[in-house]
């Protein structure tokens, strides 16, 4: 029986955008910092989480920041062999989600698991019986987009208030937006 709950965490825009051309569509100083907070926090400080992510994802992550510091990298690939040799050291590669899980449930070091994009991962971990909770930052405007956020099921998924995040409107400049959870049924 897997222990590993899969948490995923994505910023979307009002057309449930998440990305373009490979990149980020804003520039959101704050909202990049919660991202580092929620995915590298511990309470047990002999651990460290992990960060489950796919191959176009890890590339869009700038070269000066990636591996993801202080958090276990996995990057999914159904090209195992050829991403192996051009990622550092010490990064996990898998042809899959389940692959991912079993590698993270074969250790004790791991404290919480983090889904980081890109679209077809987040469809796959919303799916997966393992799925616990969507981090969703809701920013308040439209951008051009080329990837999108997947639908979520509001039947299966409902948004919850938790104390772990602020529950107040964000600003950065002239964009507004929310942290938001929902939690599975
Ligand atoms: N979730 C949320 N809430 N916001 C995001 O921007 C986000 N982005 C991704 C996945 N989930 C998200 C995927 N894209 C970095 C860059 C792109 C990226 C994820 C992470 C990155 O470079 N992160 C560094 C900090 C960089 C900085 O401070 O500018 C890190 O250490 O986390």
């Amino acid at each position: 029986m897997s222990r590993t709950q899969l948490n995923l965490i994505a910023a979307a825009c009002e057309n449930m955008g998440i990305g373009i051309n490979g990149t980020l569509p804003w520039k959101l100083k704050k909202e990049m910092a919660y991202f580092t907070t929620m995915t590298t926090s511990v309470s047990d400080k002999k651990k460290v989480n992990a960060v489950i992510m796919g191959r176009r994802t890890w590339d869009c992550i700038p070269i000066k920041y990636r591996p993801l510091s202080n958090r276990i990298n996995i990057v999914l690939t159904h090209n195992v062999d050829y991403v192996k040799k051009q990622v550092p050291e010490g990064v996990i590669v898998v042809p899959g989600l389940d692959e991912a899980i079993d590698h993270i449930d074969s250790r004790s070091d791991i404290e919480s698991t983090w889904v980081i994009g890109g679209s077809s991962i987040y469809k796959a971990a919303m799916e997966h019986p393992n799925c616990g909770k969507i981090y969703l930052t809701e920013i308040q405007k439209s951008f051009d987009c080329d990837t999108f956020f997947p639908d979520i099921n509001k039947q299966r998924f409902h948004l919850v208030n938790e104390e772990e995040v602020p529950g107040e409107k964000q600003s950065e400049g002239d964009i507004n937006y929310y942290y938001r959870i929902y939690k599975r049924l």
